[in-house]
């Protein structure tokens, strides 16, 4: 199942006719500029070309006014006078004769995109459009924004396939206002958005768009915005968010479908956002919902304006959307105050409406209010300096071109266990390096070799991920880890599913970082790199065990960077296929998506499971949408406590003591 790119040259054909400082940035060539990328780093040939269709107007009025569709109709036989007095009714937009006709390929796009995924012809795929559409609402065009693509296929999905759940994502740098005012009542949508609000001082300058709009009626809790009160967010500070409120809200929401509202004017270098993530955070972004909704994902252009920068990032989420292996993210600092305080804002506003944010800290809301204001003054005295220094152009290196190695997934299983589909058997003999294999004495020996052979083509990139059943877990983990650990460059996490002991080797080399999910209560409690995280129904809880990974393991793997994973399953761990699924997935973030699954002799009926993922196929999605147990969020809140001050990217509020705070 493959990956779709729309994209059509006609959406090149309009322009600004006049001048408006508010409007030049929205050029054609923004759209040239990124399938043109798309082409050079032969992305768009991987792609599966859908062609574009103009939305009718029966699609159209899903979302807006027969007076507002009639009333842009007309636009097309306007005089240039004409256009520019219709264009002042609204703010920040242009009109131009050929605007009507994209407008319609646009949401057409979109709606192309939604019906390729829902009848599965394809994975998931991206829309290159213009005009972009998150700002226009039920009678009005807005910011760039016509028609509300995103919107319209939101409710085309619903009607047409019958979806019960849609999930929009918003990472623009501007606040998707008008899809949030489309669904603010409705319970069926989750809209969550980020972006640059400087407390209301920032275009489009809503009051609607802080922390404590949340939905309404039926809709309380299903409108997430996370305002950013500074600008210069880094990568981290989007991780943060991702990890300690979308994605553990997203996956008890439990979506049927996934939009996303793809602007990257959130990226680097771009003259509206004027933040600092580099292009390759939109790899992650788009990788850790690719596991939602059983891989539905269907990516939609808003805005991004400098040409540099959006041209990378389109490129980085479709290489992501085809599976090819994540970049690494090296030297995340953890997130700034500023982003900290928005989270424990957001957190603190969603604790009554989403299980998993139960144990978020409260904060009084006429404390926020008056900290609101008081920053909002100060912000205001500021502005001038503010302007002036940030005329310098931000530079930032290319991301480097991501490398697939030859091999996806590799092997080491005993002769009979059937080898999966497109997964490579590591053979015994011409495989095995001899010099590794003499080195083992053990009856496990061949087997044990061969574990080590799949490690050193990883570290050579011959080889992407691997999985292999051995005798002894804990035996195969500390051979991996001694072969490793000599070499000051390696770094390896070890996510340990279930109890048992690890070796304290192991867990007290002051390097290797294992994260333990299990039911028994364990010795070591205090160390920076060995974290036991008890659960009470250990690993067979689903909703317990995503908090931890949420929570936990994600953060930590992020700010550890390590160059391996190996993912340990233990004797009779007790998680369930799915839940393990999504680990095995979520965790690919990581090292280029160098892991390797260590499993029992006797658990071979998880071997098919475990390397349809490794493969690149989305887990299934978790049905059990119950709540966590209380004891096991207060378990994970803990430990977060406990290690924040080694770990910045475990923070959730402004007001830790330990840790010190970066940029
Ligand atoms: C110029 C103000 C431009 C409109 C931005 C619309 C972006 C749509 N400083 N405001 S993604
Ligand atoms: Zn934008």
């Amino acid at each position: 199942m493959g990956t779709a790119l729309i994209y059509d040259e006609e959406m090149t054909k309009y322009k600004l006719l006049w001048v408006d400082p508010a409007c030049k940035i929205e050029t054609p060539e923004r759209l040239t500029v990124s399938y043109e990328a798309l082409v050079r780093n032969a992305l768009a040939e991987r792609c599966i070309s859908v062609p574009v269709r103009e939305a009718t107007n029966s699609e159209i009025l899903l979302v807006h006014s027969e007076e507002y569709l009639e009333a842009v109709k007309k636009t097309p036989y306007m005089t240039l006078e004409d256009l520019k007095e219709f264009t002042l009714q609204y703010g920040d937009v242009y009109f131009h004769p050929n605007i009507y006709h994209c407008a319609k390929l646009a949401a057409g796009s979109a709606l192309q995109l939604v019906d390729c995924v829902m009848t599965e012809r394809v994975r998931n795929g991206m829309a290159l459009v213009r005009p972009p559409g998150h700002h226009s609402q039920h009678s009005a065009a807005n910011g760039f924004c016509v028609f509300n693509n995103v919107a319209i296929a939101t409710r085309y999905a619903k009607q047409k396939y019958g979806v019960k759940r849609v999930l929009i994502v918003d990472w623009d740098i501007h606040h998707g206002q008008g899809v949030q005012y489309c669904f603010e009542d409705d319970p069926s949508v989750l809209y969550f958005s980020w972006h640059r609000y400087e407390h209301q001082t920032f275009w489009p300058q809503l009051r609607e768009s802080d922390y404590d709009s949340v939905g309404k009626e039926k809709g309380a809790g299903f409108n997430i915005n996370v305002p950013w009160n500074q600008v210069g967010m880094e990568s981290s500070d989007y991780l943060s968010v991702f990890c300690h409120v979308l994605l553990p809200v997203a996956y008890e929401f439990c979506p049927d479908l996934v939009l996303v509202c793809a602007g990257f004017d959130s990226a680097i270098g771009d003259p509206e956002g004027k933040m600092c993530a580099t292009p390759e955070i939109f790899a992650h972004l788009t990788h850790l919902l690719m596991n939602l909704a059983g891989g539905k994902l269907c990516v939609v252009l808003e805005g991004g304006y400098n040409l540099t920068s959006l041209a990378q990032s389109v490129c980085q989420t479709v290489q992501t959307l085809l599976g090819d292996p994540l970049p690494r993210l090296a030297n995340l600092s953890g997130p700034c105050r500023s982003a900290l305080e928005s989270l424990q804002c957001v957190r603190s506003a969603h604790r009554q409406y989403w299980s998993c944010l139960k144990h978020a800290a409260s904060l009084p809301p006429a404390d926020i209010s008056t900290k609101r204001i008081k920053l909002a003054e100060e912000e205001a005295k500021t502005e001038v300096g503010e302007e002036e220094k940030s005329t310098e152009e931000k530079v930032w290196p290319e991301p480097p071109k991501r490398f697939s190695p030859p091999v996806r997934c590799a092997s080491v299983l005993p002769d009979d266990v059937t080898r999966p589909d497109g997964c490579k058997r590591l053979g015994a003999d011409q495989d095995v390096n001899p010099l590794t294999a003499s080195k083992l004495k053990d009856d496990d020996c061949d087997t044990l070799s061969r574990v080590i052979t799949l490690v050193e083509k990883m570290e050579q990139n011959e080889i992407c991920s691997g999985l292999a059943l051995v005798c002894d877990v804990t035996v195969a983990m500390t051979q991996v880890v001694q072969h490793l650990t000599p070499d000051p460059v390696n770094r390896v996490l070890i996510v340990c599913v279930g109890n048992g002991k690890v070796p304290s080797h192991i867990t007290r080399d002051g390097k290797t970082l294992v994260v333990q999910i299990n039911s028994e209560e364990t010795e070591d409690q205090n160390s920076k790199y060995y974290i036991p995280v008890f659960l009470k129904k250990g690993c067979s809880d689903t909703s317990g065990f995503m908090h931890a990974v949420f929570g936990l393991i994600l953060p930590l793997g992020y700010e550890y960077d390590p160059n391996l994973v190996l993912l340990v399953r233990m004797p009779d761990s007790g998680v369930c296929d799915a839940v393990w699924q999504q680990l095995t997935g979520l965790l690919q973030s990581f090292a280029k998506g160098h892991t390797l699954v260590l499993m029992q002799e006797n658990e071979k009926a998880f071997v098919g499971p475990t390397t349809s993922v490794l493969l690149g196929d989305p887990a299934p999605p978790l049905e059990n949408r119950q709540a966590p147990n209380t004891e096991d969020l207060n378990v994970v809140e803990r430990l977060r406590d406990r290690l924040q001050v080694n770990w910045n990217l475990l923070q959730t509020t402004s007001e830790c003591t330990g840790a010190a705070f970066q940029h």
